[in-house]
């Protein structure tokens, strides 16, 4: 039996428990994950290894995680699209999932016309059967969902309760080509660590603010220095108004701390290590209607820089005082 291998895009609307589902599959917290819909801003890449079993081969499942398909009203919805775009293009494999206790509306159309565009193979996933009683109830969505788009495969899943997928795996390894595994066994994500601290400081703010609050937000982590006993990290949460500010602050800072706490905790659980976690809020006033901003949240670009300044520093005869390790 081959090794099989490919790159697997899950799409599907906002809150259809896309995240939840990567997270799941790679037995890691890779992505954020809320009630809020829109969570997941750029696309998260996370590799599962799926060992040789018995009368079935192994294979590497390379998972790309993307935002809820919606039609962008902003740059930073319009940047969204593009990174949905980017996962399907080159995949083997779209994992079309939507929420089953939701009736379908024009917005799935509009999430399978992306799928139709990019003529990959798609399955459809129908997301938290748990909350669904009868199971009957299941088939008429699913023939609505067959009226709509010839899919491969149609798997009902819980991926909060972990149900269906090891049927999710045999599936997706069944569909894709036999080929190498692309990355070690022991890497699961390309993310820098730099990011993901990033993402788990916006998880919290998500959590404990509400309204316009959680879209109007963005985090950059200024400084990443990586000690051997400690992890040194100054990170500022952007907002877009004085009275957003005043509510992330909180009376007394008491939000703030919240937020810095509970993130303080999760950072330290992914790097191993004691974290020292100092936050800052600021206003820019609409950022998320400014392109240049909302490129430079980018990580993969913001890599790049940091490479490039690296270099123009390593040519010139520097002072080497603070080694920053950013990743
Ligand atoms: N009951 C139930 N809830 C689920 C399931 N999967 C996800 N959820 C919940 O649905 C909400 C959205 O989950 P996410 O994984 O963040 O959804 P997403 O599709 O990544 O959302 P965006 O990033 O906003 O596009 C969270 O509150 C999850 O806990 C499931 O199988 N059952
Ligand atoms: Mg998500």
């Amino acid at each position: 039996m081959p090794f099989r291998s490919g790159f697997v895009c899950i799409l599907g609307r906002p809150n259809a428990g896309k995240s939840t589902l990567l997270n799941a599959l790679v037995g890691e917290k890779l992505a954020i994950i809320s009630p809020k819909p829109q969570t997941t801003r750029n696309r998260i890449q996370g590799v599962v290894h799926v060992p040789k079993r018995k009368g079935k081969g192994g294979g590497q499942i390379v998972l790309i995680d993307t935002p809820g398909v919606h039609k962008p009203d902003s740059s930073l919805g319009r940047k969204m699209m593009v990174e949905v775009r980017a996962a399907l293009e080159g995949c083997d494999l779209v994992l079309v999932i939507m929420d089953a206790t939701h009736k379908l509306d024009p917005r799935d159309r509009f999430a399978l016309d992306l799928v139709e565009q990019s003529r990959v193979k798609a399955f459809l996933i129908l997301n938290k059967v748990d909350l669904i009683r009868e199971k009957s109830k299941l088939l008429p969505i699913i023939e609505e969902y067959r009226k709509l788009y010839d899919f491969a495969e149609v798997i009902p899943i819980s991926a909060l309760k972990r149900r269906g997928l090891d049927d999710l795996l045999d599936a997706i390894i069944a569909a894709l080509p036999a080929g190498p595994a692309y990355f070690p066994e022991d890497q699961i994500t390309d993310q820098p660590a730099r990011f993901m601290a990033a993402e788990i400081i916006r998880e919290q703010v998500l959590l404990h603010t509400s309204e316009e609050i959680p879209y109007a937000t963005t985090v950059i982590v200024e400084n990443f220095e990586e000690g051997k006993r400690l992890t040194r990290i100054a990170a500022t949460i952007y907002c877009e108004r004085e009275g957003q500010k005043g509510i992330l602050v909180g009376k007394g800072g008491q939000m703030l701390k919240k937020i810095g706490t509970g993130a303080r905790m999760q950072i330290e659980r992914m790097l191993g290590m004691k974290v020292f976690l100092e936050l800052y809020v600021k206003t820019e006033p609409g950022w998320r209607d400014s392109r240049r901003f909302v490129e430079e949240l980018d990580w993969r670009r913001q890599l790049e820089q940091r490479m490039l300044a690296r270099q123009t520093q390593d040519e010139a005869p520097a002072d080497r005082g603070t080694k920053t390790i950013a990743d």
